[in-house]
Formats: C-alpha cells, structure tokens, sequence
C-alpha cells in the first residue's frame, strides 16, 4: 500500500488531521491499534476551544456538535466557600463549547466512514520506519499478517505512550517534564450538572471540579492521592467527598446518581521537542501533554492539526515553508497552553508539602484575581484560548 501520509492514531489528532487532509485532497491512511469502540469508549476532555471548534467545521464534521453542544460564556472559581464568576465573554468576547471528546471522536469516526476513507483498527505491532530519510513507511500486523504502507510523510498522533516519539532516537529530541504529586478522580453519571456553567473549586480537602456533557448529564473530578485506586471509591464516597468540598448552599442543589464511568487520570505537564523529525511529525498528546485544570489538552491536540494540515497543505501546492516551520510554530502555542495549565494547577490544588504558607498564596492569589479585571482579564483569554498564529 501507498499513500501520501501515513497517521498513527485514531484519537481526535489522528481523526482530525485525516479529515482536513481529505478535504483538501491529500490522501491518507490512518493506523490505529485498539478497537474503534475502545477508542470511544475512553471519556476525557470536555471543552473546546473556538479555535478547536473552527478546526472541526473546517473538516465538515461540526453540525452536531453546534445542535447538542454548549456554549458556555464564564465560569466559576470557588475558593473559602465563596463562588466567583469569571465573565468569559464579557471579559474576551469569545466562548467556549461544552461538548465531549468522545462525541468530537465519533462525528470524525462517522465522517470517515460515510467518506469511505482508509482506516485501519486493532493494528498489531505498529511500527515507522525510514523518516529520517526518503522512504518513510509502517508496518504492523493484521490477523498474524505483516502489513506495509508507504508513505511520504508520517504524523505521529499516537498519544502519549505511542510508538512514534519512541522510535526517535534521544539524542535528536528534548523532553521536559513535570510531574504532579496526585491525580484526578473522574465520575461521569448522567444526573443533571449542579450549575449551568463549571465551577473550579480550591478546598482545603482538595480541588474540585463540577462540569457536564449535556443538561442531563455531568462530570466531577476530586484531586486525589497517588496512591488511590479506582477501586476504593464507591459513588457514595465519591458524592460524599464532593458534598465536603461543595458549598454548603451548593451541595444542598446536587443530584447524584450511579456513575457510567469512574477513573483515576495522573497529572503531568510535558512537551518533547522538535516535533518534527524527517518525514516523521509529531501532534498532540504525542508530543506534550498538560494537567488537565485548564482544559488544554484536546485543544492544543486540535491547533497541532491546525498547524500540520496547513504545513502539508503547503508542501503539495509547492511550498516546503510551511513543513520547516512546523514545529516551532506548533511549540510556540504549546508553551503558552503550558504555562497556563501549569499555573492554574498550582493555584487551584492542595500539594502536600506546601504547607500553610502555600496555601495562604493560593488565598491571597484567588482574593486578588477576583478582584481584578485585569487578573481576570488574562484567565479568561487564556481559558478561551489564544490565537493561533
Ligand atoms: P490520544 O491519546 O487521545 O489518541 C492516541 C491514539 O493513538 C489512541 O487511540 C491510541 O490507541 C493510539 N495509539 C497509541 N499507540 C499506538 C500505536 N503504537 N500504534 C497505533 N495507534 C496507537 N484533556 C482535556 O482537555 N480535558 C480533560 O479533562 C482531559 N482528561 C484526560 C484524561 C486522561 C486519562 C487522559 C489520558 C487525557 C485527558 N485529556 C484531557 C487529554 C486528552 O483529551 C488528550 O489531549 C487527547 O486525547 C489528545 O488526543 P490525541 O493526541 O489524539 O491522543
Ligand atoms: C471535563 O469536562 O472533562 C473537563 C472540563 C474542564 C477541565 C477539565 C475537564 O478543565
């Protein structure tokens, strides 16, 4: 097999960077290696971007996410059993959409399949070969069956524990990394949200946050410890614990109901650069991944496709600008996104050894920021979303 870009991936990086590729006539075969309903079966990010929801109306895949999704224009932090309200729209005149990845993942699924384009699902053994020089090409198996597609670029959109950043040699990449010391419980239960828009919450307890799909159904997180296990947490506890965390006034509004699904996330900020290597190129939770407190992730994966799709846009119309300039015109909004999901991390979770003085920061901060317009002037047009530039 043959095609003019190979991508290793089938979540909303891989799916989106083929759909804006077949839109603009360049062929591509996607290799993914669980199954498609595995890949929706993983529930992770929430809001978008209006640049991410700009990248999906350009693939021609955005009708039903502008039917069911939400438009949401603030939201709230809540810290000291106080709720403030950040004024996104009025702060930025821009917005954000409550819609899950899970849905952005089956419109791209649904829209590849209606086009009849190549994908290829429970790939065995994947592996890319030959980017560092002339010949980029994957092999993997099907059904015992060495498999081989050629290729003249390959996109590795293979999140973060892929092959593609794996099989770069470490003297040609740079990675930067911290690590958090807990995690994120998640419960998704289809009970109506507690409030129409999300509530971020500092507590002593830990951090907490209230956020949804629909008006009938909601996502929670609690900070937890590393060493929790999905196990432990039964829905009671969980609701028990976010009630402690709540508002009284607030918890007394929250329905609660049987979870869909629970799970433990760890919480990590990383970025490896270059992102290009070759014929190889790297986009989203491949090449960096942020806590998810500000909802970065997904859409950070979203403007590396951006990015990628403009750049290849440009090599086949007979421009190499476009590919040259990649990685650094990618890393320059990574870092941006970096620094914001790092910094609202910090000010909205309790870290072990932080101790009083830490916490009387994060107090004396969020009392500052909320009394601020021009504190919260630069959370709301870092939460929509800088420009793509
Ligand atoms: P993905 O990891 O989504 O997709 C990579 C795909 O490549 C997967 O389907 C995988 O099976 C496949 N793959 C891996 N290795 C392969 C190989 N060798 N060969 C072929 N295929 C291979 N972001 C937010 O904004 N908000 C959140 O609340 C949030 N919660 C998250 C919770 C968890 C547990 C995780 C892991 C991430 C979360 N994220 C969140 C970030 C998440 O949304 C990512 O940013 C987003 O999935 C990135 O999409 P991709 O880059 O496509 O990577
Ligand atoms: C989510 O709804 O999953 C979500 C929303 C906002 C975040 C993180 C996760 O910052």
């Amino acid at each position: 097999m043959r095609t003019q870009v190979a991508i290793i991936g089938a979540g909303p990086s891989g799916l989106l960077l083929g759909a804006l590729l077949a839109k603009a006539g360049i062929a591509n075969v996607i290799v993914e290696q669980r199954s498609a309903d595995y890949v929706l079966g993983r529930i992770r990010a929430g809001v978008l971007e209006q640049t991410t929801v700009d990248l999906l109306d350009a693939a021609g895949v955005g009708s039903r996410m502008h039917r069911e999704g939400l438009p949401h224009d603030g939201v709230e932090l809540c810290f000291g059993g106080e709720r403030h309200r950040i004024d996104l729209h009025g702060l930025t005149g821009k917005r954000v959409m409550v819609y899950g990845q899970t849905e952005v993942t089956r419109d791209l699924m649904d829209a590849r399949t209606a086009a009849g384009l190549p994908i290829v699902y429970e790939a065995d053994d994947v592996r890319v070969h030959g980017f560092d020089g002339s010949t980029p090409h994957v092999t993997w198996r099907a059904g015992g069956v060495e498999q081989r597609l050629d290729a003249d670029f390959i996109a590795g959109c293979d999140g973060f524990h892929g092959v593609c950043r794996a099989s770069v040699p470490t003297e040609a990449i740079q990675l930067h990394e911290r690590v958090y010391p807990f995690g994120w419980l998640g419960l998704l239960a289809d009970v109506p949200p507690v409030h129409h828009e999300l509530i971020y919450l500092n507590h002593e307890r830990g951090f907490a946050l209230c956020s949804q799909r629909s008006h009938t159904r909601s996502r929670y997180y609690l900070q937890c410890s590393l060493d929790d296990k999905v196990e432990q947490w039964s829905d009671d506890a969980f609701w028990a614990e976010l009630k402690r965390r709540l508002p009284p006034a607030t918890a007394a509004e929250l329905t609660t109901g049987p979870s869909l699904e629970k799970s433990i996330a760890p919480l990590r900020s990383f970025v490896a650069e270059p992102m290009r290597f070759g014929r190889l190129f790297l986009a989203g939770d491949a090449a960096h991944i942020v806590p998810p407190t500000g909802a970065k992730g997904l859409n950070l994966a979203a403007s590396d496709v951006g990015f990628l799709w403009q750049a290849l846009d440009e090599h086949y119309r007979g421009s190499a600008g476009g590919l040259d300039g990649y990685s650094e015109r990618a890393l320059h909004r990574i870092w941006k996104a970096e620094r914001f999901s790092w910094w609202l991390t910090s000010l909205m979770h309790r870290f072990p050894d932080g101790g009083s003085f830490g916490a009387k920061m994060q107090q004396a901060e969020l009392e500052y920021l909320v009394s601020s317009q021009a504190a919260m002037t630069t959370l709301a047009e870092n939460y929509v979303g800088l420009p793509m530039k």
